[in-house]
């Protein structure tokens, strides 16, 4: 029978290969030429299929043994090389992989910073929804439907907006927080008569045109006091407090001017400069940096809050742009980009 002689040497030869394999690659040529599909041991089993029925009986047992033995010595050269290559030399010398400490973003550094000046001023740190109502985001603070202010800040809405005050959207300012505490206030679910000071750090979201200090995705920073008898100064100390704690540089310029928000009376803007020339850093040139004013008596008013026995002040802050000039950072979108080797120079904590 000559496929039983084909199989000795089969055997033989294989077994021969795998002991003569010196690493894993070798090894795997010997199984290929074998095991594989296309492998000595397949050729062999199609002639085994074509054998007459008298001699199956014999090879059959045959086949089987000739198979498992080339297997076994397919794991015994496996576990051999495998083996080699751990008992390979160690280089003791070699430098270990640097560990990088983990390190806060230098948004978070910067929030982290103001809530703390907000708390040492006694305002209370909150946040609200990010999908949030019309009601809170626009109408409530002053925006009703087709106010032209709603333009200023292009929406991502979650409903078709003709579902009026109950249409959900992604927040386009921290200001809805504004809405929702006072509506809180009005309606008693706040300590009755009482002041109150808040300060909301949050994400917004805007369908907004990016540049180098527009993004879609960014970070306000709201704060706002309900008192009897406010006035432009409490805003103004408020403010300077807080640049003075987050600026960590004493060359910036800033400057208050006129602004229209529906939601205050008066209303400005904050504007901030840092010295330098160059035409592609923003903030070279005055840079808004936020929004703010007395909150407007109608805004109370909405929220259930008497304007006659109570005023307040607010403000909302771009956190990036914050950032910007307090780390000299030309770009906004390196901020929320994930680009670590920008971030880490900024990294602290
Ligand atoms: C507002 O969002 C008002 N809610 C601010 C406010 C609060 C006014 C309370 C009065 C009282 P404005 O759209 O200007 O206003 O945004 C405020 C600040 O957010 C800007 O000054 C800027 O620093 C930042 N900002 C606005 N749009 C973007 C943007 N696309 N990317 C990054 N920062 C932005």
């Amino acid at each position: 029978m000559a496929l039983a002689d084909d199989l000795d040497l089969a055997r033989a030869e294989a077994e021969a290969g795998f002991a003569a394999a010196a690493d894993a690659a070798a090894v795997e040529t010997v199984r290929i030429a074998f095991l594989g599909r296309q492998g000595r041991l397949k050729a062999l089993q199609d002639t085994f299929r074509s054998a007459p029925p008298e001699d199956k009986r014999v090879l059959g047992p045959k086949l089987n043994a000739s198979k498992a033995a080339i297997e076994a010595a397919l794991q015994a050269a496996q576990t051999r090389v495998s083996a080699v290559e751990i008992d390979a030399p160690i280089d003791l010398t070699e430098p270990k992989p640097r560990q990088r400490p983990g390190s806060l973003h230098p948004l978070s550094v910067l929030a982290h910073e103001i809530e703390d000046v907000f708390r040492s001023m006694g305002f209370a740190v909150i946040d609200g929804p990010h999908i949030e109502l019309d009601d809170y985001n626009f109408t409530r603070l002053n925006i009703p439907e087709n106010h032209p202010a709603r333009d200023a800040q292009d929406t991502f809405w979650l409903d078709h907006p003709q579902h009026g005050a109950n249409s959900r959207l992604l927040r386009t300012h921290t200001s809805s927080v504004q809405s929702r505490i006072y509506q809180l206030a009005g309606s008693g679910q706040l300590p009755k008569d009482q002041p109150f000071r808040y300060v909301v750090v949050g994400k917004v979201f805007r369908y907004e045109a990016i540049d180098a200090t527009h993004d879609n995705t960014f970070t306000q920073v709201e704060g706002f006091v309900v008192d009897r008898e406010i006035t432009v100064a409490h805003l103004v100390g408020a403010i300077r407090t807080m640049l003075g704690a987050a600026l960590k540089r004493d060359d910036v310029e800033v400057r208050l001017r006129p602004a229209f928000y529906p939601f205050v009376e008066p209303g400005f803007d904050v504007d901030v400069r840092a010295p330098g020339a160059d035409p592609s850093v923003r903030y070279h040139r005055w840079m808004e940096l936020m929004g703010c004013g007395l909150i407007h008596p109608d805004v109370l008013a909405a929220g259930g809050i008497d304007p006659t026995q109570w005023s307040g002040f607010a403000f909302g802050m771009g956190l990036e742009r914050l950032a910007m000039i307090r780390h000299g950072i030309a770009d906004i979108r390196v901020m929320n980009g994930a680009d670590l080797r920008s971030l880490r120079q900024f990294a602290a904590g």
